[in-house]
């Protein structure tokens, strides 16, 4: 099974429309996840979607999909089980909505122009929805203690720094050119 991420503002690609239709009519275990954080680079949601939200994009595609929150760990966690469950079963790909805001530019380059992009309100309200301060917040009231929370992070930390290097490492073993057409369906 495969998953993977595309920005509210890729989905307007062709490739993105082609591969989603693809992946749907050859029944392929994948998860499509849009990341739909409102904004494409800096172009709003409403310049470049004329619906208000994605809701209706898995029907179009035929296949399974869900919307979730995705500020909120525990149901961005429930609908990727849910859809992965239903990819082993042999149903196809499917394809999840996570509703969410970009709190900073596309990349570091335009910081300044995302700021401008939305009013300043936007920005208070999304970043009190930080998701790891929520579930933060959430794992305290189920009585986690702060050393443990301190202890988890120090963890977490060093599984992500850890995957980074492996990450870069990876550089070094970059597949043969003659392996470019291993496992395509058309050659
Ligand atoms: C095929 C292609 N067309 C245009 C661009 C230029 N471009 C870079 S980012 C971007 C918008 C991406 O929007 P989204 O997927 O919502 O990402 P976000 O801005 O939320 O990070 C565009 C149009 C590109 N990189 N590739
Ligand atoms: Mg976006």
């Amino acid at each position: 099974m495969a998953l993977t991420w595309v920005g509210d503002g890729s989905t307007k690609t062709a490739a993105a429309h082609e591969g989603t239709n693809f992946a749907a009519v050859q029944r392929v275990p994948a998860i499509f996840i849009i990341e739909n954080n409102q904004v494409a680079l800096g172009t709003r949601l409403e310049q470049h979607h004329l619906p208000a939200d994605f809701k209706d994009w898995p029907a179009s595609y035929g296949v399974w999909g869900a919307t979730f929150d995705g500020n909120n760990v525990l149901d961005a966690f429930a609908a990727t089980r849910i859809a992965a469950e239903r990819c082993r079963s042999g149903n196809g790909p499917a394809l999840l909505i996570a509703e969410t805001f970009r709190m900073g530019g596309h990349a570091t380059h335009d910081e300044r122009e995302a700021r401008e992009t939305f009013p300043a309100e936007l920005f208070k309200s999304w970043g009190k929805r930080d998701p790891i301060g929520l579930y933060e917040e959430y794992l305290k009231e189920e009585g986690v203690t702060p050393k443990t929370l301190g202890e988890l992070e120090l963890e977490i930390t060093e599984h992500v720094e850890r995957a980074a290097a492996e990450a870069l490492a990876s550089r070094e073993k970059m597949p043969k050119g003659e392996s470019a057409l291993d496992g395509v369906y058309a050659k």
